[in-house]
């Protein structure tokens, strides 16, 4: 694994809000990321059958809607599938985002697959930290491309420097791709960035990133596991998102989400680990 950040990779970071970092896995890696996470998604797309909420949080409970043909959408793989804990729970994936973040530790919000089918259709344009319950401008995701991504089949695309002046407001990811623009029309004039990628490549950026995906040309799916992580010390903002009800139930705006076993922390920059 390629965790080692220069100080150019760090400075770019902090300035365009996004960091794509090339053969970021070896290809031994590779072919375990994408071995643990094509089980761990066939497993929870079967177990998902007749369960409510997890049919819609994988957008399967009419496989028909446009928003169901965006991308297969796997959310917390980590906790039905023992290789995806050891993939995520990886403290050079933390001391990556911890130090790209600038933040002295780092928890996981939630893992997520996200496969574009073949013919899929567009991401459009969004922001990541307002659907989750913290705010935090150091917020960051880490994006890894399973398939080499291409204009073709729905790589990412960033407005670079959008976090610097983002703030919580958002659009859906929905039909339109350009919804954002109405919520932030100063950034209709910024010039955007595609970044197609080799599988292997990660790509990191910081939840208020402008961001999106094309669609899949392709008669292949776009393969992608990704994980958001929460700086160590956020507090609850009052949207349940991924957190249990049973959990939710317990808190008050403010608390601060340190439940080791929902949020571990992965790395911190004190003890390294
Ligand atoms: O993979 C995609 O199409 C979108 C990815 C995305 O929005 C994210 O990783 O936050
Ligand atoms: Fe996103």
């Amino acid at each position: 694994m390629n965790h080692q950040l220069s100080s150019v990779q760090i400075d770019s970071y902090s300035e365009n809000g996004f960091l794509v970092i090339d053969n970021f896995l070896n290809p031994t890696e590779l072919e375990r990321w994408r071995a643990v996470t094509d089980v761990a998604v066939a497993q929870r797309l079967r177990a998902a059958k007749g369960q409510d909420w997890e049919r819609a949080l994988n957008n399967q409970a009419d496989p028909n809607t446009f928003e169901a043909k965006i991308f297969v959408q796997c959310i917390k793989l980590a906790d039905t599938h023992q290789g995806m804990y050891d993939l995520m729970h990886d403290p050079r994936l933390g001391e990556v985002a911890g130090t790209l973040a600038g933040v002295d530790g780092i928890r996981i919000w939630h893992d997520q697959a996200l496969i574009k089918p073949p013919f899929g259709n567009p991401t459009s344009w969004h922001l990541d930290n307002p659907y989750w319950s913290f705010y935090s401008r150091e917020a960051i995701s880490l994006w890894m491309a399973l398939d080499d991504a291409t204009l073709g089949n729905g790589c990412l695309w960033y407005v670079p420097g959008s976090h610097q002046s983002a703030r919580l407001d958002n659009a859906n990811i929905g039909r339109n791709m350009s919804d954002l623009f109405d919520v932030y029309p100063q950034w209709r004039s910024l010039e955007t960035v595609a970044c197609p990628c080799p599988a292997g490549t990660a790509v990191f950026h910081n939840g208020l990133t402008a961001h999106g995906a094309g669609a899949n040309m392709t008669p292949r799916p776009r393969r992608a596991m990704t994980c958001a992580y929460m700086p160590d010390g956020s507090s609850f903002n009052g949207q349940s998102n991924v957190l249990p009800s049973s959990y939710v139930q317990t808190l008050k705006i403010g608390d601060v989400l340190d439940d080791p076993r929902l949020n571990p922390l992965i790395w911190s920059r004190n003890s390294g680990t």
